[in-house]
């Protein structure tokens, strides 16, 4: 049975409640996802991008089934794999591809690069290359929620291999005793780097299941069909809501290239055969065109008119980028402290927390 026709989720309320337009609007969410990435490996192979590049081509659906539940006061935060959740949170492909070039019209200043995509405005803090270096501060964004006594939740993102580092453990703890509204989505797409999981981490069952010893509630799920992925994590961001309650969730998926744009061992550490099954039994975005037709919502010619419009998009985002100019020398000073930038008597002085 193809993930496309698997008994479904798509009686869940969550999506029942989903319009024709809103279908179409995943699908294309995840398709501009697809083409962003394409044409920044097509970029880097040019020679116009520094530093790292890792892609989150086959990966959509997870990025966009689960951003599409959140709300106002719902925040997202990941590792350096991160484009995918910063176009899904509403980021527009010109300043995140000028980000990739290093352009003053990048969404930080052309000063992040590619693993650091920042959106305060949409609640997206990032964009972290330190391997669940993100993890705590996902405790702290549910903790300013609690704070607040706002209703929202966390959504922080990490790896298979980002699992085993002590910053997580740390967090799953804080997160229980306090009761912190954040949810983990282990994105497990079989490997950290170059390594498979069964090579790197000890488990009973499953990666999430981790968070028993915590106390914490937890679910391990297939990451391609947007009905489930949508289906099973409002299950945690409606806890989270409702009760505080944090969530583990690990959601099997997969990535089509290799760890990053400099993977020397990509051929060697998988098969060429387990890409290909992937990519025949589990890509979201065919899986979700299937469904679409299937249901009537759309047709084969009009899902290639959304992939022809939205190529046309990517390929403006490049003439953007490459049109803008790089940031001025001297604003390398500015950025980096709050303080500073916004001449506070602590930035003048340097001193923040100790005054004698
Ligand atoms: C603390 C730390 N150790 C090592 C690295 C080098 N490193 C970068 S990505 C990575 C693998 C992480 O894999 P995973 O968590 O599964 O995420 P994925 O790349 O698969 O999305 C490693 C070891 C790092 N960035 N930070
Ligand atoms: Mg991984």
């Amino acid at each position: 049975m193809s993930a496309a026709t698997a008994p479904s989720h798509a009686e869940a309320p969550i999506n029942k409640a989903l319009t024709k337009e809103d279908k179409i609007d995943l699908y294309r969410e995840m398709v501009r996802i697809r083409e962003f990435e394409n044409l920044s490996l097509e970029q880097y192979s040019a020679g116009k991008i520094g530093g790292f590049l890792h892609a989150y081509i086959g990966q959509e659906a997870v990025a966009v089934g689960t951003i599409s539940l959140l709300g106002d006061n719902d925040h997202v935060i990941t590792a350096y794999r991160n484009h995918g959740h910063a176009l899904a949170v509403g980021m527009s492909m010109n300043e995140c591809m000028a980000e990739l070039l290093g352009k003053a019209t990048g969404c930080s200043k052309g000063k992040g690069g590619s693993m650091h995509f920042f959106a305060p405005d949409k609640n997206y803090w990032g964009g972290h290359g330190i391997v669940a270096g993100q993890t705590p501060l996902g405790v702290g964004l549910a903790y300013g929620l609690k704070y607040r006594e706002l209703k929202g939740c966390a959504l922080c993102y990490l790896g298979d291999g980002a699992v085993n580092q002590g910053a997580f453990h740390e967090s799953l703890n804080l997160a229980a005793l306090w009761n912190l509204p954040v949810i983990y989505i282990i994105e497990n797409n079989g490997y950290s780097m170059g390594t498979s999981q069964k090579r790197s981490s000890a488990y009973p069952g499953c990666l999430a299941e981790r968070a028993e010893g915590y106390g914490i509630d937890w679910e391990a799920f297939d990451g391609t069909n947007l009905y489930e992925v949508r289906a099973r994590t409002q299950v945690a961001v409606e806890r989270a809501h409702e009760t505080c309650r944090p969530a583990v969730l690990e959601i099997a998926t997969y990535r089509y290239e290799g760890h990053s744009v400099a993977d020397a061992n990509k051929a060697v550490y998988r098969t060429k055969d387990e890409i290909e099954r992937y990519k025949r039994e589990h890509d979201p975005i065919i899986v979700w065109r299937e469904v679409l037709v299937g249901e009537g919502v759309f047709t084969e010619a009009d899902a290639k008119a959304i992939d022809k419009a939205i190529k046309k998009e990517a390929e403006a985002a490049v003439i953007f980028a490459e049109e803008s100019p790089f940031p001025e020398p001297e604003s390398i000073f500015e950025d980096v402290y709050w303080e500073v930038d916004n001449k506070t008597e602590a930035g003048a002085t340097g001193r923040h927390f100790f005054n004698d």
